[in-house]
Order: structure tokens, then sequence, then C-alpha cells
């Protein structure tokens, strides 16, 4: 069957293995981050083809990333950059109020994507093609890749899904803003929270009027993630809302990638939008029970042992 393709950068993430600030010198573990890879993962997971593309070093960074995309099932086209290293994330689990992240990725070789690093036939041939709003911050020309690859899929009928991804450290508001009114009209679907829908629209009183204000960029559908609120959807079929289920979090980093692997894995599958929601929330709660971007991310058994849990026997 067809996959999803993704394209983005993923780094290695170097993550402290207690809660404390890193300046204590706390013991790390390396593995690996990236929002795209994340949505790959999530949906080989729930049993969807999915393809990632994306640039790494000519280094054992980069090895790595690869060893554990191919490790988990994504077709992986991992580009190799003799004279750029791997992206680098910091997570500091500073206590057990407080992560933070840091990113050493200026100039790094994901950074480099650029028009041309996706074969056409990889767009033409997928079943939906899923970016963000991170890949198009990385520099002018993984924006310019972004919009290539929005524009050559949406031309060819294939669906377009695209996550705001509002990522801080990497541009301001207001570029981030041109490029969603950029690409929103090629997309078949847009995920946002309400501080990312926020900058794309202006602030609103709700999610449904975000969802609205999203649609009237041209988006066919959009979704709102709202965390512990749970999530709305809006498009053709109505609007639908779902509240959050309920569980014990220990850590959300990657929860919006599971939230959109959820919903993506039912949209590729024919499911209707109430379903896709459903699964999303699902899938994004589950992956806050554990640490790690992605290494949590559901099977649908476990999904279903989340929404209607066994009896313990004693
Ligand atoms: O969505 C989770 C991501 O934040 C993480 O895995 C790394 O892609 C990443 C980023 O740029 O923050």
């Amino acid at each position: 069957t067809a996959p999803v393709l993704t394209v983005g950068e993923t780094m290695v993430l170097v993550a402290g293995t207690r809660h404390e600030p890193l300046q204590q010198g706390t013991p790390m573990s390396l593995g690996m981050g990236g929002a795209e890879s994340n949505v790959a993962i999530g949906l080989r997971r729930l049993g969807t083809a999915a393809h990632w593309v994306g640039r790494v070093g000519d280094d054992s960074a980069g090895d790595l990333v690869e060893r554990l995309l191919l490790g988990e099932g994504v077709q992986t086209t991992c580009l190799r950059d003799p004279s750029a290293p791997t992206g680098l994330m910091l997570k500091e689990r500073r206590s057990t109020m407080e992560t933070r992240v840091w990113y050493y990725r200026q100039a790094s070789a994901g950074s480099r994507l650029a028009p041309g690093d996706v074969p056409d036939e990889a767009v033409t041939g997928a079943a939906l093609v899923h970016l963000t709003g991170i890949t198009a911050a990385l520099s002018p020309s993984a924006r310019a890749l972004t919009l290539q690859v929005a524009a050559l899929a949406a031309g060819s009928g294939v669906p377009v899904s695209f996550d705001l991804n509002y990522r801080a450290g990497l541009w301001s508001p207001d570029d981030a803003r041109a490029l969603y009114r950029e690409i929103l009209p090629l997309c078949t679907l847009v995920f946002a929270g309400d501080d990312e829908a926020a900058i794309a629209v202006g602030s609103a009183p709700d999610a449904r009027t975000y969802a609205r204000r999203l649609l009237d960029l041209g988006a066919g559908t959009a979704v709102v993630k709202r965390g512990a609120d749970g999530a709305l959807s809006s498009g053709p079929g109505g609007t639908h809302e779902r509240p959050a289920v309920p569980v014990t979090v220990r850590d959300t980093i990657g929860a919006g990638d599971a939230f959109v692997a959820g919903y993506l894995a039912d949209v590729v599958d024919g499911q209707d939008a109430a379903t896709a929601l459903g699964t999303a929330v699902a899938v994004g709660a589950y992956a806050c029970t554990g640490d790690g971007d992605w290494e949590v991310l559901p099977r649908r058994r476990e999904i279903a042992r989340l929404l209607d849990p066994e009896p313990v026997s004693r």
C-alpha cells in the first residue's frame, strides 16, 4: 500500500536521565527526536505504511537516526551530507515540573533540506503527504522544499496534511504567519494548538472560531489540538469535539505528533472525521504516559486497552 510521506529534520536527542538541572552533570541517554519522524513511527505502530525523507550528516549520529527509523519499519530516505553534522537536541528534565529543550541545529545537515531532495514519485505515489512548520522554519531552502512538496502533492490530487508546529526558537511569529498563509490553501488538513492558531489567524475566543478561521485561509479540514482540554475538528462533515482521555502524565513532549499520527492513520484507512478525532485523542493521551518523544507511541491493541481497560483479576 502507498505510504504516508513526511519530510523533516530528525536530530540526535541527548536527554537527562534524572530530574535535575544539566549543570549538575546529569547522566544522559542517547536517542533521536524530530516531529515528522515521530509521526512516521506513530503511523507504523498503528499499522500504516510511512516514508520519511530527511538529511543527516555523514557521521555516527546520522547512523543512529537511520538505524532507529529502519528498526521501526519506516521507509527511510536518509540523505547524507558530508559537509554538515547531524543536528542535536538536549532535553533537560530540570525537575518533575519543568523540562527544557535546547537545539544545536543551526547549519545542521537537516536544515540544508532543499528543493529537489524529495523525488517527485515519492510525492505523487504517496497516500498522503504530511508536512510541518518546523521544516519550513529551518532555512530558506527547507521552506522552499516544504512549499514545493505541498504544491506538487496538491496538484497531483494527493492529500496534504500540515501541522503548524510553531517553534519560537526557530523563527518569528511574523515569518511563521506568512508561511502558514501561503501553504494553507494547498492543505486538505491542518493541525494547530490554540496558541499556534492564534499566530496564524489572531487570537479568538474559542477552538471553534480558530477552526473556522483556519478554514477561511483555505484548509479543507481544521483540527485544533487542546491537550488536556481535548480536540475539535471542523470540515466538510461538520464540527466534532472530543474530550481528552484522562491519563497519568509523565512527559507531554511528542504528544502532538502522536495525536497527528492517530488522526492520519484513520484518515488513510478511510474512517470519518469523528472516528479519526477519537483515535487522535487516545493516541495523544497514551503518548503522555511514558518518557521519550516517540518511544511510547502505542499499537492499536494498546489504544483499545486504554479506552476499555480489562478488569484486573486477582
Ligand atoms: O514534537 C516533538 C518535537 O519537539 C521533537 O521530537 C523535536 O522536531 C522536534 C523539534 O523541532 O522540536
